[in-house]
């Protein structure tokens, strides 16, 4: 049979068909071909799976997935990915507390993959500042679609609603932007837990806890626990350029092929960043990303995981 998975918890998977629900763990353990990965199943996954009983199955396979939001996972030393098979990844800001963050909207699109993002400015109850306002308008301009909304007044949720009908969209971004908020006003009811954010910090608590994909009727949505930082996936730094697409009117003026625009000479990009023709700390927001990226250079035997190092820190230790 095949399904869609819902949600997974302790490598219990929820996972939704025609017949209804199933609890499915993973037969024998181990998926085919998600060996290099931190997960092997993500929310949106399709499954195939045998059913054990009314109410519970094996999945034997996973779908090849037709795009991700993908993130890097430092501790576990492998690309994660966070949900699968959407049409639309939301990145989720919010005015104010906490505060709209625009490197963290670059590393977003970043970690999107062959998937179009949209950018939802959460809270527009609250005042926004000019700059942060600026940068929203080069999103627009980049070709990204920016939306202003309010879950706590309504505002702007009619237009979201009408942009959604029809599509599966994730809700990603920082603890205590709205995700949770969101899905609920959108739903009009309460379907997921929300938080406050706390007044010290100006950030939220996170609320949510593990992926959830909820059915809306007109729409589903697939909110998501929030993050301080998405560190990008690792792969081929080049693919990276897709998410800074101001670079392309550009970069094939540069001396080398394969121009990461990073320390090359010759490199008409980072002449476009000097003559102000592109946004200087868009382009910082690439540089940093792109370095890194340079970690997963150090080959693995350089890199030790957790264990190894308190395993060393007692060896040295007993020395
Ligand atoms: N003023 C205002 N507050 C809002 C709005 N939307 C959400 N909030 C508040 O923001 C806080 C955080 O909301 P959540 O929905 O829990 O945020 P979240 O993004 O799901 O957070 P995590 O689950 O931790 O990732 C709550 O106190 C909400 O009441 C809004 O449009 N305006
Ligand atoms: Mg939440
Ligand atoms: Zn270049």
């Amino acid at each position: 049979m095949r399904g869609v998975v819902e949600r997974g918890v302790n490598n219990i998977f929820t996972v939704r068909c025609e017949e209804g629900r199933y609890l499915c763990r993973i037969k024998g353990k181990v998926l085919a071909d998600s060996n290099s990965e931190y997960n092997p199943l993500a929310v949106g996954d399709l499954v195939d799976f045998m059913p054990v009983s009314d109410t519970e199955g094996l999945i034997t396979a996973r779908a090849p997935r037709r795009n991700c939001f993908q993130r890097w996972n430092p501790k576990g030393d492998a690309n994660q990915t966070i949900v699968a098979n959407t049409d639309l990844v939301v990145c989720v800001c919010s005015t104010q507390s906490p505060p709209f963050r625009p490197n963290f909207v670059d590393r977003v699109i970043a970690c999107s993959r062959n998937v179009p993002v949209l950018i939802l400015l959460n809270k527009c109850d609250q005042a926004i500042d000019e700059q942060s306002l600026r940068r929203l308008e080069l999103y627009r301009g980049l070709g990204f679609q920016v939306l202003s909304v309010s879950a706590l007044t309504g505002e702007g949720l009619e237009v979201l609603r009408g942009v959604l009908r029809g599509k599966t969209a994730a809700f990603v971004g920082q603890s205590g932007v709205g995700k949770s908020s969101l899905v609920n006003a959108l739903t009009g009811t309460v379907r997921q837990k929300t938080g406050d954010v706390s007044e010290k910090y100006n950030r939220g608590k996170h609320t949510t806890t593990a992926s959830a994909m909820i059915d809306a009727g007109e729409f589903t949505i697939i909110d998501t626990p929030g993050v301080r930082e998405f560190s990008v996936w690792h792969d081929d730094p080049l693919l990276l350029q897709s998410a800074f697409p101001e670079f392309a009117a550009y970069s094939p003026g540069c001396l080398y092929p394969g121009c990461l625009h990073d320390s090359e000479p010759d490199c008409a990009v980072k002449k476009a960043v000097d003559g102000g023709l592109i946004d200087p700390d868009r382009y910082g927001s690439y540089l940093r990303i792109l370095d890194s990226l340079k970690d997963e250079k150090v080959p693995l035997w350089q890199r030790r995981t957790k264990k190894e190092h308190s395993n060393a820190g007692k060896n040295s230790q007993r020395s």
